[in-house]
């Protein structure tokens, strides 16, 4: 298959390394990583280590026949803009946050796939990126239900040894893997710690507050996502990442923009009931990226 994957950061050049085992790659994503991956390829170290070679450039290529879109929740609306004149047969986007699969699909001609992604990565040095832990990607229609093109981009990824779900009820997954990020991402930048940090009385933290006012705004969108089941998804991911630095805590150390409108903010946008823990989050990040603005 020939795979364009968009975003050729930690968790972009990774997949993309992966799925170079297999198929025609090319990595679109900045200077100086592309330029190393394009002359010297690019090197996988840690949980498996090995080299590949896939194509590496910034601009996208004209055609493929899946675009794997890997980039920041905020570059999205752009991403669909430049995928437009690429001739595609399916798009899959890995990413944090909600509404990335919608501005997608309102642009490009092709279906649009939801997926959620566990592998661990971080990009080291331009050309290099690790692998820190071994996951699983979660792929299918983006409003539920069967569907041929999951099933083939499916086995695309396993056959590249990805462990790899088709889903039919990926709404779910993505209202789920929302309320974990809304319970873990803001505190931790917030609070400068690693995930692990959450772990103690997780039941009684801002954390916790806030995936349960994530559960409740699913509900009210027909999602059938309990308070219990998700402040249990919270703590498992906290347990299971405990020494990882969130994507937020991340973002907010290396002085860039967050997720923050994709992920919290998004919970506060499609809230009818109030949600004061997700809104105070909210704000005090966008708080800190006015600052880092100006
Ligand atoms: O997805 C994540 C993120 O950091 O964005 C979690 C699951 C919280 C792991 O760090």
């Amino acid at each position: 298959m020939d795979i364009v994957v968009v975003g050729a950061g930690s968790l972009g050049s990774l997949v993309g390394g992966l799925l170079a085992r297999e198929h025609d790659v090319t990595l679109v994503g900045r200077e100086p990583h592309v330029g190393t991956v394009a002359e010297s390829g690019l090197s996988v170290v840690g949980t498996e280590q090995f080299r590949v070679h896939p194509n590496a450039q910034t601009t996208v290529p004209v055609s493929a026949d899946l675009a794997v879109v890997t980039v920041k929740a905020y570059d999205t609306a752009a991403v669909a803009t430049d995928l437009a004149d690429c001739t595609l047969d399916a798009c899959l986007s890995l990413q944090n946050g909600m509404g990335n699969e919608a501005q997608l699909a309102a642009t490009l001609d092709c279906p649009v796939l939801a997926g959620t992604c566990s592998y661990g990565a971080n990009l080291r040095e331009p050309g290099t990126v690790a692998f820190t832990g071994r996951g699983e990607i979660v792929l299918g229609d983006r409003n539920g239900g069967r569907s041929a093109v999951a099933d083939d981009v499916g086995a695309a990824f396993r056959a590249a040894g990805i462990e790899t779900t088709v889903a039919t009820d990926m709404p779910t997954r993505l209202w789920e893997k929302l309320a974990v990020n809304a319970g873990i991402n803001a505190v931790t930048a917030l609070a400068r710690v690693e995930n692990g940090a959450l772990v103690d009385s997780l039941a009684d933290t801002i954390a916790a507050d806030a995936a349960r006012e994530t559960a409740a705004v699913a509900r009210k969108q027909g999602i059938a996502l309990s308070d219990e089941r998700a402040v249990s998804l919270v703590e498992r991911v906290v347990r299971e990442t405990a020494a990882n630095h969130s994507s937020m805590l991340q973002d907010v150390s290396a002085g860039q923009q967050t997720e923050i409108d994709a992920i919290n903010g998004y919970v506060v946008g499609t809230a009818t009931e109030p949600v004061p823990v997700n809104e105070t989050l909210t704000r005090l990040v966008r708080t800190w990226e006015r600052h880092r603005e100006g």
